[in-house]
């Protein structure tokens, strides 16, 4: 018998929790078009893929193990569980560390050939970073003009990439404990091809096959990309395009404008971004959109490139990962311009039923079905300019209904650790202490982390939601970066307003400086942002000798990516508790599982943590900060002041 082909689905508001998604999502429906977040639902993920119980890594097999029975059988070589576990992991870390890593080394590519004066569109916007991120590495900034400066600077980062022994530059800035740590432990990355190669080869048939020394290499290799290439990405943007500083910017679907040419963004560099936001300010291209009929040029982001532009410009931003494909149903969008990363091939057929141009602009980033308009640094505005008229000439001609979801929210981002020194320390001299105070004294009870993609496994945004006003409830500051943030943008909570939300002393906190009880800090890469906060806390004193010391936890609630995993063991291997949501790719009551989520924190690393449960993921990272705060002894601090707080609300009312 035939079976029927009619799927059950589950309804659009239990799929997200994104309003405007959700009514896209009806729409595509309606429209017989399948979006991501409905093959989310018909694809059901392999049970042992899933659990990493498989190896491919040569033809012998593939062989499957028996995740509920992981010590049954062995590959055909012999490998066990937990060897197999321990180089898909590792073969995930190196990917993502890869990927930052390749996104890092193209920022310094560009940085080069601005010293040098062969790209003229880009410039040094700030010069004080420059001379900071000198300092930072030893090199002598006195009396230098900005290109003898940029020179030095690039012979040193380059080593970064290509350092074949030593230690990679920027773990100079590591907190002397942490570092040490590293050095016991012989993972102190050295140069980032080396360790993505090395790591490349130790999970090849018949090389590494013991599961402690294979992560040394998995952390090295992680290691690589938070101190590495993800860092170097972070500091070379600032000084190119300008560090951020808080600013208020618009979220969700409703700013994309009927009456406008739409123009999507969407990828994770910076560079092609920056040329067409030149582009759209143009007369020339404001007066052509005119001509056609339009208001004007409506510039957006979407995703991480997304979050930075917004961070540093205020560019608004129309959604996560779980919305990209969504937002093409609004026939709204009159180009889609990408670069690299988490750019789903089915954007290519939605574009199509809708009508809206999809375009790849990066030699490393083709999409069949879509066109493709290169993008070159020397030249941007070849590319950017070619986007502008194909996109105003799809407004002249829409041949699909436009449908905007009204959904928009401002909020404020922005907060890079620069700033959030400046602010906590005064306008004279910026310091960490006066938020290591507030943590001492208990007012903040401690720092999390939240980032991370959304997954369409579970209710897009929801576990990132309830996960964040969990834990300001309890006044842990949250920090975030990438698709997080933008679910919490969504959600209000990136305002000052939003601090009544928060536990009473950590609304405290915020009233008295202005701040929202969540931080936003950017995309991704910028979750290196959070690393250097973490170190100037563990500098200013008080809060113990290492970063493993802190009262901090990290989370990535809906996490997707190869890249999500390699940042959570960075942030492991770094000394934070890194709790991963929607599942973990290892077999559990596995020595391997074991060795991640309870040995590495025995060697004075952080460790992982796994839950689905928002609420039982905000238990783990809140029983660990009070862990931490008892081994500090600030535990009773805490207590006292509580009391003092509660004094201080029946004062007020
Ligand atoms: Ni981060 Fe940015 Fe988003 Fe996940 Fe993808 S856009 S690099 S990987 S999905 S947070
Ligand atoms: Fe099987 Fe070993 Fe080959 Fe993996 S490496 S596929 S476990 S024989």
């Amino acid at each position: 018998m035939k079976k029927t082909e009619k799927k059950i689905r589950a309804g659009a508001s239990e799929v997200t929790a994104c309003e405007a998604t959700a009514q896209m999502l009806e729409k595509a429906r309606a429209d017989g078009v399948v979006l991501d977040l409905d093959r989310g639902q018909d694809m059901k993920a392999c049970p042992i893929g899933e659990e990493s119980a498989c190896c491919k890594h040569c033809f012998m097999g593939p062989c499957r193990l028996n995740p509920r029975d992981p010590y049954k059988k062995v590959g055909i070589c012999g490998a066990t569980i937990d060897t197999i576990a321990a180089r898909n992991f590792g073969r995930m870390v190196a990917a993502g560390s890869a990927s930052h890593n390749d996104h890092g080394m193209h920022i310094l590519k560009l940085f080069k050939d601005v010293i040098d004066g062969k790209v003229l569109d880009f410039g040094i916007k700030d010069v004080l970073k420059l001379e900071q991120l000198a300092l930072s590495l030893g090199i002598d900034v006195e009396g230098k003009e900005v290109q003898e400066l940029g020179k030095e600077l690039y012979e040193e980062l380059e080593k970064t990439f290509s350092n074949v022994d030593g230690e990679m530059p920027l773990t100079r800035r590591v907190p002397e404990a942490t570092l040490e740590t590293w050095r016991k432990h012989g993972v102190v990355p050295r140069g980032a091809m080396l360790e993505v190669m090395e790591l490349m080869s130790r999970t090849h048939i018949g090389c590494d096959q013991e599961y402690e020394n294979l992560t040394k290499q998995i952390t090295r290799t992680a290691l690589a990309d938070g101190w590495g290439g993800s860092m170097i990405a972070t500091e070379l943007s600032d000084i190119m395009f300008g560090s951020p500083v808080p600013l208020q910017a618009e979220v969700n679907m409703g700013v994309l404008k009927e009456d406008h040419v739409n123009v999507i963004v969407h990828g994770h560099e910076p560079a092609m971004f920056e040329a067409i936001l030149a582009g759209v300010n143009d007369p020339f291209f404001i007066d052509q959109a005119k001509e056609k009929g339009a208001e004007g040029i409506n510039l957006v982001g979407m995703c991480c490139s997304g979050a930075e532009m917004m961070s540093r410009h205020g560019i608004p931003h129309a959604g996560n990962f779980g919305s990209t494909e969504a937002v093409m149903v609004t026939g709204a969008v009159d180009a889609m311009v990408v670069d690299i990363q988490c750019i789903k091939q089915g954007l290519a057929a939605v574009a199509k039923a809708y009508d809206t141009h999809l375009i790849t602009t990066n030699p490393r980033c083709h999409i069949e079905g879509a066109s493709h308009v290169e993008f070159e640094e020397t030249d941007p505005r070849k590319c950017t300019d070619e986007i502008l008229i194909r996109a105003i000439s799809r407004f002249s001609t829409r041949s699909v209904p436009v449908v905007i979801p009204s959904q928009t929210r401002k909020g404020i981002h922005g907060f890079s650790h620069e700033y959030i020194e400046y602010m906590l320390g005064g306008t004279f001299r910026g310091s960490y202490s006066p938020l290591n105070d507030n943590i001492i004294n208990g007012r903040i009870r401690g720092v999390a982390g939240v980032v991370g993609c959304t997954n369409p496994k579970v209710r897009q945004d929801s576990v990132h939601i309830e996960l964040v006003k969990e834990l300001i409830k309890n006044d842990v500051l949250v920090l975030q970066t990438g698709c997080s943030q933008i679910a919490l943008a969504k959600e209000g909570l990136l305002v000052p307003e939003a601090a009544p939300l928060a536990g009473p002393g950590l609304a405290e906190v915020c009233e008295t400086v202005g701040m929202p009880p969540v931080l936003g800090l950017g995309s991704c890469v910028d979750n290196t942002r959070i690393l250097i906060a973490a170190s100037a806390m563990v500098k200013a004193g008080g809060l113990g000798t290492s970063i493993a010391d802190l009262p901090a936890a990290g989370c990535a609630p809906e996490w997707m990516s190869e890249k999500a995993l390699a940042i959570g063991h960075y942030f492991v291997a770094s000394g934070v508790f890194t709790v991963f949501g929607i599942g973990f790719p290892i077999v559990k009551d596995t020595k391997y599982h074991d060795y991640l989520f309870r040995g590495m924190e025995d060697l004075g690393y952080g460790k992982w943590g796994m839950a689905k449960d928002p609420h039982a993921i905000a238990r783990l990272m809140i029983d660990h900060i009070d862990k931490k705060r008892k081994q500090l002894g600030i535990d009773k601090a805490r207590e006292r002041t509580l009391v003092d707080m509660s004094d201080r609300r029946e004062l007020v009312s």
